[in-house]
């Protein structure tokens, strides 16, 4: 199939002054495009061109002669995915529901529970991404190097912090703690996390 840049579900410039609308001209309109056009591309007369998204990263992931393919699909999927966990008035508390319960079961509490995220997005070391997983019905921090992610392992997203340079540069220059500070206070959509919890 042909893949399309997936809507926005905010304006551009929503996320002011927390990510910027000059961000997300670059992060969405030209990072994000590229990945998907750059899927297109390869895709086009091979056996996986009519795949879908979620399927070519499970049959591209780990194989040596698809690393382009799997890059830009995983790329894909984790961009369209990372923009779902953000909205305008986000972050504050947990939503009530099974999410919550959960994360109160794995972590001591809200507070280190986002303190762990946190933690994981900031010694990401390079490229990469932090996440908020379901492992069944465990909820778990981890982080992925480059476009790697948790549907290659099995896992089922709930969040993700994009820790790319690219997503963070324009404003907040090399201070990577900050904006994933701020991303959790301000943007985070929790009730999108909650409604992926397979409860
Ligand atoms: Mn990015």
């Amino acid at each position: 199939m042909v893949f399309e840049l997936p809507k926005l579900s905010f304006d551009q410039d929503a996320l002011d002054p927390y990510m910027s609308g000059k961000t997300l001209q670059f992060h969405y309109g030209k990072h994000h495009q590229t990945y998907v056009n750059n899927l297109n591309n390869l895709i086009k007369g091979t056996e996986l061109e009519t795949e879908n998204l979620e399927n070519i990263i499970l049959k591209s992931a780990g194989k040596d002669d698809k690393i382009a393919i799997f890059n830009n699909a995983a790329q894909a999927w984790n961009h369209a995915f990372f923009w779902s966990c953000l909205t305008a008035n986000g972050g504050g508390a947990l939503p009530d529901g099974a999410f919550k319960k959960a994360v109160l079961k794995g972590f001591e509490n809200e507070e280190k529970f986002k303190e762990e995220l946190k933690a994981a997005a900031v010694s990401q070391f390079g490229s990469g991404w932090a996440w908020v997983v379901a492992d069944k019905t465990d909820i778990k921090i981890i982080k992925t190097s480059n476009a790697d992610t948790p549907l290659a392992h099995h896992l089922t997203p709930l969040f993700t912090i994009d820790v790319w340079e690219h997503a963070y540069y324009l404003d907040y220059q090399n201070r990577r703690a900050d904006y994933v500070q701020t991303l959790i206070d301000k943007l985070a959509n929790w009730h999108f996390a909650a409604s992926r919890f397979p409860a």
